[in-house]
């Protein structure tokens, strides 16, 4: 005779059998929902910051953004932000003091002689697999966001920040001044692509630049150009239409360079992540003059940035955000303060004063009243644009038509007012990484690559007026300019090239 399950049994049994088909149900539909999730953000994603910023405008995406952490703040209305796992950071890249730096550029080479090595590098890139190569670019975009491809590159897309950063890197181990946008991954090339061709400000733009045939200057050449067709200048009381406005008495009646200076030796301290573990306090702190940027702090980093602040440029950002606390916080209380808000190309004062990008003026009374002893200046926004045209003039493709970095307006700035500056970090030393800054813990490398900013051209202008070693850049991330009062442009003039 056969064994007999009792019917309550029974009824049991098929109770969990079909809890365990429903459960299994449940998890079926949960990965088609994951997987199809995944798809549609790889499918959008990629269009999405620059569509959004075209539709609606940088400041209703970024406003829009999540407030809680900071790294919504990396670029000034730049590309999306992006969360990297602390623990794969590549970190400080140890180099060997004892080993000679290939010189990676040299001033006159011409861009077609030979591929840069970065250039090269991307070449050399292994080929997409055959399996990549058969499947549409969505599909493979939906996997590798599946499978986490994506997560440490997010901003450069096929190219991870780790190639970018670290020791075997895109960015070779000094920067290489023939850097373009299409060395970039394929995210962040195309917001630099999308600010390339985005023209807000309205740049009318007709010079020597943009085309792979301008010509190269040499490095003096670059800095007599620079010399004599920049003017670093400020916003005095006189001037219209602030003259006839009440709170005119605000500003300053002299301009910033006939107030400060000259000095001797100053530093320029970017807020690059790399200056982490760097030891350079000392050195910074021994310049005559220092120049730091918007929020970048010094107590707490003594050690890697010194402590010492002459001038704090800020921009305009920093002045209205309330994240920033600039009508209270200690941070802007000491030094000389100089603001900036990226205003329109023709540099038309009644129209910029009407419509600046942040409250800049706004913030300024504010904090005039409330710190009226304390200097502080505004940048005549022709001299944010006279610098653009030099960068612009100066590259082989069309930049973004957006204003410099603060990084490249404060190096003009102290070039102005001092015999010789030294620039730390702003050209990655061996300690690159995609750290953002050295005081906040969030990653990305449009942060040194540039999106908003043309900081990739700045940089490349940089590199090619640079006077000092790429050791000197290598290992302390250190560029040596001299400044505008010690420039011998006769001899540039005549054609030295030489360093
Ligand atoms: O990040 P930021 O710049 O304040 O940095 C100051 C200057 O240092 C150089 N830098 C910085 C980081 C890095 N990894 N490499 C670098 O070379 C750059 O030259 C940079 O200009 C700015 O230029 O004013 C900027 O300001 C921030 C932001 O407004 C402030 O930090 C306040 O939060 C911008 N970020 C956003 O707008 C979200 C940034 O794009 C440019």
């Amino acid at each position: 005779m056969g064994y007999k399950i009792p019917g309550a049994a029974m009824d049991r049994v098929s109770l969990l059998w079909r809890l365990r088909r429903r459960a299994r149900r449940g998890v079926l539909c949960m990965a088609f929902f994951c997987i199809s999730m995944a798809l549609l953000y790889a499918i959008c994603a990629e269009n999405s910051v620059p569509v959004t910023d075209a539709i609606f405008g940088v400041r209703a995406r970024t406003r829009a953004q999540p407030r809680a952490h900071s790294v919504v703040k990396v670029l000034r209305g730049g590309a999306k932000p992006m969360y990297i796992d602390p623990q794969k950071l590549p970190g400080v890249v140890p180099g060997d003091p004892q080993r000679p730096i290939p010189v990676l550029s040299s001033p006159n080479q011409t861009r077609d002689a030979v591929d840069s090595p970065a250039k090269r590098k991307l070449k050399e890139r292994d080929p997409p697999g055959f399996f990549a190569r058969l499947l549409p670019r969505p599909f493979t975009r939906a996997l590798e966001t599946l499978f986490g491809g994506r997560r440490r590159g997010e901003l450069s897309g096929r190219v991870g920040e780790a190639e970018f950063f670290g020791p075997h890197g895109l960015l070779g181990e000094v920067w290489d001044d023939e850097m373009s946008s299409s060395m970039l991954g394929s995210r962040l090339r195309k917001v630099v692509q999308n600010y390339q061709a985005m023209n807000k400000y309205g740049v009318e733009f007709s010079g020597p630049g943009g085309v792979s045939s301008r010509p190269k200057l040499s490095g003096p050449k670059l800095l007599c150009q620079l010399r004599d067709k920049v003017k670093v200048t400020t916003l005095t009381n006189d001037l219209e239409p602030f003259s006839s406005l009440s709170w005119a008495v605000q500003l300053p009646p002299n301009t910033l360079t006939s107030d400060l200076g000259p000095y001797r030796s100053c530093a320029v301290v970017s807020s690059a992540g790399s200056l982490r573990n760097s030891g350079l306090g000392k050195e910074i702190d021994s310049h005559d003059a220092v120049l730091r940027f918007n929020a970048a702090p010094t107590t707490g980093y003594e050690k890697d940035v010194g402590s010492k602040t002459t001038i704090r440029l800020i921009n305009s950002q920093v002045m209205a955000s309330d994240d920033h606390r600039f009508l209270s916080s200690s941070l802007y209380s000491s030094g000389v303060l100089v603001a900036w808000d990226p205003a329109p190309f023709s540099a038309d004062l009644t129209q910029w004063y009407n419509r600046t990008d942040y409250p800049i003026f706004t913030q300024y009374q504010r904090y005039r009243k409330l710190h009226p002893m304390q200097p502080f200046y505004i940048l005549h926004p022709r001299f944010e644009w006279q610098v653009w045209q030099r960068i612009q003039d100066n590259m082989a493709e069309p930049i973004q038509k957006n204003p410099p970095s603060s990084g490249l307006l404060g190096t003009v700035l102290m070039m102005s007012l001092c015999e010789v500056v030294h620039v730390y970090e702003f050209l990655p030393s061996r300690r690159k990484t995609e750290l953002c800054h050295y005081y906040q813990r969030f990653h990305d490398a449009a942060c040194t690559l540039g999106a908003y900013h043309p900081l990739l051209y700045e940089k490349n202008l940089v590199k090619r007026m640079n006077r000092g070693p790429d050791r000197d850049i290598y290992t302390h991330g250190r560029v040596t300019l001299p400044g505008f009062g010690k420039m011998n442009c006769t001899e540039a003039a005549g054609g030295s090239t030489s360093r």
